[in-house]
C-alpha cells in the first residue's frame, strides 16, 4: 500500500493575526503538491479565521484538545467545539504539552480518545528526550507512549491517526535527527504497528518526522522508506514551508 505523503505545519504560539494571514496568503498562491496531504495547526483563537481563508486543500488543525465534550475545564477546548467550526484535525501529545505543561501519557491518551470519539483526525506526537536517547531508552519510551494510547482505542481508530515521531532533543534546536537515525526510529514504530495492530495497519498508518525540519534537510528525510512526511514547527511560519510541502515531488 502506498501511504499518502503528509506535511503538517505547527505554528505553535509563533503567529499573530497579521503574520498568520501572510502565511495563509503565501500558501494560497503557492504551487503545492496535490499528492501530499496538508494540514496547518494554528492557535485556537485563529482556527476559524484560518478555516475561512485557507485554500481548502490545506486542512486546519487545533494544537491540542481536551478529552471531554463539556464541563468545568477552564482554558480547554472540546472536540465538539472544534467540530462546531468544521475543524477536522488536532494535534495531541506534542512534546511542549508533555514537558512544559506536564501532560503525561495517560492525559495524552484521554485527549486523543476524546478526539477520536468525535471522529476527529489526530496527529499523535511521541518522542524521547535527550537523556532517554543517551541511556538507550528510545524504543522503550516510544513504545510506552504508543501502548498508553493503544490500551484505550480500537484497532480501527488508528486509521484516524498520523503518528508524529519528534525526538525532543531535535525540536526547535536546529539539531535535526540524521535521516538514518530518524529512519531507524520510524522503522521501530512500524514494527510496533505490525506487532500490535497487524500488517494492514503497519502498511497504512503514516509515521511522520518532526524536529527542526527545514528546506535543506527535508529532501533526504523524505527519501527514507518509513518517513511518510513531516510535522514542521519553526519553518512552517516561513516561506520555505512551501518547499517542505513539496519535498516528495
Ligand atoms: C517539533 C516541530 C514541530 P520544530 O515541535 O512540531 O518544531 O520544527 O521547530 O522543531
Amino acid at each position: 500500500m502506498v501511504r499518502q505523503f503528509f506535511v503538517g505545519g505547527n505554528t505553535k504560539m509563533q503567529v499573530t493575526f497579521n503574520s498568520l494571514n501572510d502565511i495563509i496568503e503565501n500558501l494560497n498562491k503557492a504551487d503545492l503538491d496535490d499528492k501530499t496531504e496538508k494540514v496547518l495547526a494554528v492557535p485556537s483563537i485563529y482556527l476559524s479565521e484560518a478555516k475561512n481563508r485557507l485554500n481548502p486543500s490545506i486542512a486546519v488543525s487545533a494544537q491540542n484538545v481536551y478529552g471531554k465534550n463539556t464541563g468545568a475545564f477552564t482554558g480547554e477546548i472540546a472536540p465538539t467545539q472544534l467540530k462546531d467550526f468544521d475543524i477536522k484535525w488536532t494535534l495531541t501529545g506534542h512534546s511542549e504539552r508533555r514537558h512544559i505543561f506536564k501532560e503525561n501519557d495517560d492525559d495524552v491518551a484521554m485527549r486523543t480518545k476524546g478526539a477520536l470519539n468525535e471522529q476527529l483526525n489526530v496527529i499523535f506526537c511521541i518522542g524521547e528526550k535527550l537523556e532517554e536517547r543517551e541511556s538507550g531508552k528510545t524504543k522503550e519510551v516510544v513504545q510506552h507512549q504508543l501502548n498508553s494510547l493503544n490500551k484505550d482505542i480500537s484497532k480501527e481508530e488508528w486509521s484516524k491517526i498520523v503518528i508524529a515521531y519528534e525526538p525532543v532533543w531535535a525540536i526547535g534546536t536546529g539539531k535535526v535527527a540524521t535521516p538514518e537515525i530518524a529512519q531507524e526510529a520510524h522503522k521501530d514504530i512500524r514494527q510496533w504497528l505490525t506487532t500490535n495492530l497487524g500488517q494492514d495497519a503497519a502498511d497504512s498508518v503514516r509515521v511522520i518526522y518532526g524536529g527542526s525540519v527545514s528546506h535543506t534537510n527535508c529532501g533526504d528525510l523524505a527519501k527514507q522508506p518509513d518517513i511518510d512526511g513531516f510535522l514542521v514547527g519553526g519553518a512552517s511560519v516561513k516561506p520555505e514551508f512551501v518547499h517542505i510541502i513539496n519535498a516528495n515531488q
